[in-house]
């Protein structure tokens, strides 16, 4: 989903050029002019230079690209934490959730985008649990609500801690600390948040990026809760990541597979995300319109790069079914037993943030996942989870 938001960025930034596309347009004419009456030059001459300037360029790259690759190989390993902000940035909340029986004495700002599914994930936490917080809706297109973050993407958290507030990045780090935190009200999230630093690796194809990459342990420390065997552990964190790396990337091929499903989505998110309130009409427009269609072509490209099916909705159905078949080996409502566990919890989120799309509808027609989902629907509307919490 996270592509819908650099389309829109890209379609801003060409906004801002065409203001010079007219001056650009009257060099290249007086340029045009200006060679049109000099005499052409030899054949030998413009490929002698036409080499040259392949061979510098070449030069410059291979030497740009080695320096990298040299840094990145001296980087590799090295480990960031994530710093603590000395105060909130002055940033009103776009609006706050509040639930009565919060005693948790946490204090939470989430910066998102309401249809984003990593966003969501990190939602159908909070509200399960009962914890109140404070939402900003970032605006996609120049993202200002989070400039005073070096990490680029939503979901972010500040959660209040001793002395300043506390950035939580990435919405699986975000709910394994809360996690941690839920389960021993002794630990303080600036210091669990020590566990999880950034580290500069590679990922599966070589890439260097950083990752945070024990995201997905929650720091029970020698203190495991007496409900959870280390093997059920172990399959909960498996089906968190399957969550993240194979469910996630079914859904933009599905939401996008025509170009009228592609606008409906849009329709949807726009009103969803309040998209009214944050940008001008002609913006909102350009989005939905020029957005769709080029989500739309974007989607085949990720078809691809995921070896979706030909009709991607089979791979959506398939990944749907795996989830399910997982859950009835185990004989129970839910993948946590008769309540929901962090994966279940992050599947909801990943699959809610397509709730208004015609591929979320077909799903619920051709497979049976509609009773697990209203189930969790009852859990998280009635914030089940909140006896859970050990306040
Ligand atoms: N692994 C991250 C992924 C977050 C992500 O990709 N978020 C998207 C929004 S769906 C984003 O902010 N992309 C950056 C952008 O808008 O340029 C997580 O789980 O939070």
């Amino acid at each position: 989903m996270s592509v819908i938001y650099k389309v829109s960025r890209f379609l801003l930034r060409n906004q801002s050029q065409n203001k010079n596309v007219h001056y650009k347009m009257y060099v290249t004419r007086l340029f045009q002019t200006a060679t049109h009456q000099a005499k052409p030059p030899s054949v030998v001459k413009m490929s002698l230079i036409g080499a040259s300037v392949g061979v510098v360029l070449g030069a410059g790259y291979s030497f740009n690209k080695i320096n990298k690759d040299r840094k990145n190989i001296a980087n590799e390993g090295t480990q960031t934490e994530i710093e603590t902000l000395k105060s909130i940035p002055d940033i009103k909340p776009s609006r706050k959730v509040i639930y009565p029986g919060d005693n948790s004495g946490l204090k939470l700002t989430l910066f998102q985008y309401q249809t984003c599914p990593f966003c969501c994930k990190v939602r159908v936490f909070l509200d399960y649990h009962g914890i109140s917080y404070d939402v900003v809706e970032v605006d996609p297109v120049l993202r200002n609500e989070i400039k005073w973050s070096t990490y680029r993407k939503v979901p972010i958290v500040l959660a209040k801690v001793d002395g300043g507030y506390q950035p939580l990045i990435d919405s699986t780090m975000i709910i394994s600390v809360l996690g941690t935190i839920l389960e021993d009200k002794y630990k303080k999230i600036e210091d669990i948040v020590k566990y999880y630093p950034k580290m500069f690796c590679r990922d599966a194809k070589g890439t260097f990026k950083e990752e945070i990459v024990n995201k997905y342990f929650l720091m029970y420390q020698n203190n495991l809760p007496k409900e959870k065997s280390m093997n059920y552990i172990v399959e909960e964190r498996k089906w968190r990541k399957w969550a993240d790396d194979v469910l996630v990337h079914v859904l933009s091929p599905n939401v996008y597979r025509t170009t009228t499903e592609a606008r409906q989505a849009f329709n949807w998110f726009s009103d969803v995300g309040r998209w009214e309130e944050y940008f001008p009409m002609w913006e909102r427009l350009l989005m939905i319109n020029v957005g769709a269609y080029a989500m739309w072509l974007i989607s085949k490209r990720l078809k691809k790069r995921h070896s979706l099916k030909d009709d991607v909705r089979q791979s959506l159905y398939d990944e749907v079914n795996h989830w399910l078949n997982g859950i009835s080996v185990k004989g129970t409502q839910f993948m946590g037993g008769s309540d929901p566990d962090f994966s279940d919890l992050a599947v909801y989120g990943i699959l809610k943030s397509i709730e208004g799309c015609e591929a979320f509808r077909d799903l619920l027609d051709h497979t049976k996942v509609g009773v697990w989902f209203n189930a969790m629907r009852e859990k998280i509307d009635s914030n089940h989870g909140r006896q859970y919490v050990k306040y």
